[in-house]
């Protein structure tokens, strides 16, 4: 006897047109949002195949459709653009569609790749190769019309209107919580302008909207299991319209970081300037000649800004009894949160020499 999600995986590799028979199955457990599985299968012939089958977070996503629309024509782009590249495919089902909607679930299923994750790296080449793979998403995707994207998340990085909805949650403090987190209220509140430049610089006009990826973390790139070369950036769910230093800066949040974006003990925090400096040279390598001179200037700073702007997220979702993140245990939230201080307020520190550091590989690159 199966249990509930196994007999659930199969019913959906069955939607999903998948043939041969069910294996076996493991839970992915990367990600805050959504839920993974790798499913194994064998085929007719006795050949072993995997999938990847994930249920979209709906409270998360609330037009998970025009998610998959996004994702499909960017896949399509890319492929077109480097068709020698591995690219996610996602399967149909037998009425032509890429997920499966049901009432207590959205479904999709895409192509298993055998690869390596890292979650905190410091070996510069890696990091180095993560830099130029996001940056040439960027690239790849520098002449595809944004205005075809749908914005799944509106205001998804718009660092004021996440204050606000944080500020307004603090006066309602619904789960009373607001108590345990004043000092970190406090340093988020000190630093709101300088957070939120980024924002204010798109809507005065200053920097141009591109197809960003919104989520880049160095484990939303596989690299190969044999070498450190990266196969494919993955998690599209959220590709949108944004900022280059949106991706830049999430991509040096959670990689430039010596721990991982949940470490409790705050003293190991902080930016590993050397990693910051592969990962910068990486992108820049294949940006420099793209990005404008602003943009460029913004992508420091930009590191800063994504950093406070998740603390905001994190505290504001603890601060609401954490419907949003998934969560471990019930401070994994306030965890979060004050490793995200701790890091912001190491990179105000740095923010002088990665400034520098930009600028010497924006000019190398030109
Ligand atoms: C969420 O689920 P995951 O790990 O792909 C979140 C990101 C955050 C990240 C923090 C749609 O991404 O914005 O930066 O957690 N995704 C969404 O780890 O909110
Ligand atoms: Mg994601």
């Amino acid at each position: 006897m199966g249990t509930d999600i196994e007999k659930k995986l199969q019913e959906i590799c069955e939607i999903f047109c998948v043939s041969g028979t069910f294996k076996s199955y493991e839970e992915i457990k990367l990600g805050n949002i959504n839920k993974t599985y790798k499913v194994d299968y064998e085929k007719e012939d006795g050949r072993e195949a995997s999938y990847i089958v994930q249920s979209v977070n709906t409270y998360v996503f609330k037009n998970p459709i025009q998610v998959m629309e996004n994702i499909d024509k960017v896949t399509k782009h890319l492929r077109n653009k480097r068709p020698d590249r591995t690219t996610l495919k996602f399967y149909h089902t037998k009425e032509g569609k890429t997920y499966y909607f049901e009432n207590n679930g959205f479904w999709r299923l895409f192509n298993y790749i055998p690869s390596t994750t890292y979650n905190v790296c410091d070996n510069l080449n890696v990091v180095h190769n993560a830099g130029k793979e996001f940056g040439e998403f960027q690239v790849s995707l520098s002449d595809f019309e944004v205005s075809k994207l749908y914005d799944t998340i509106p205001d998804f990085h718009n660092t004021r209107k996440r204050y606000e909805a944080m500020i307004q949650h603090i006066a309602e403090d619904s789960c009373d919580k607001v108590k345990e987190v004043v000092e970190e209220i406090d340093y988020l509140l000190s630093v709101q302008d300088k957070a939120c430049q980024l924002t204010d610089l798109l809507e005065q006009g200053e920097l141009p909207l591109r197809v960003t990826h919104n989520d880049t973390k160095i484990n939303n790139v596989l690299f190969a299991k044999d070498s450190q070369e990266p196969l494919v950036v993955i998690d599209l769910d959220t590709v949108m319209p944004g900022l280059v230093g949106h991706d830049f800066g999430d991509a040096v949040r959670f990689a430039g970081n010596y721990v991982e974006e949940d470490c409790p003990d705050l003293e190991k925090v902080g930016v590993n300037i050397e990693v910051f400096q592969a990962f910068a040279e990486g992108f820049l390598s294949v940006t420099a000649k793209v990005l404008s001179k602003r943009e460029i200037e913004t992508l420091a700073l930009g590191c800063f800004v994504l950093t406070c702007e998740q603390a905001v997220r994190f505290l504001d979702d603890y601060i609401q009894g954490s419907p949003y993140f998934k969560i471990n245990y019930p401070e994994h939230n306030l965890i979060r949160t004050r490793c995200q201080v701790a890091l912001a307020k190491d990179m105000e520190q740095r923010m002088e020499e990665m400034q520098k550091i930009v600028l010497e590989s924006a000019k190398k690159y030109c």
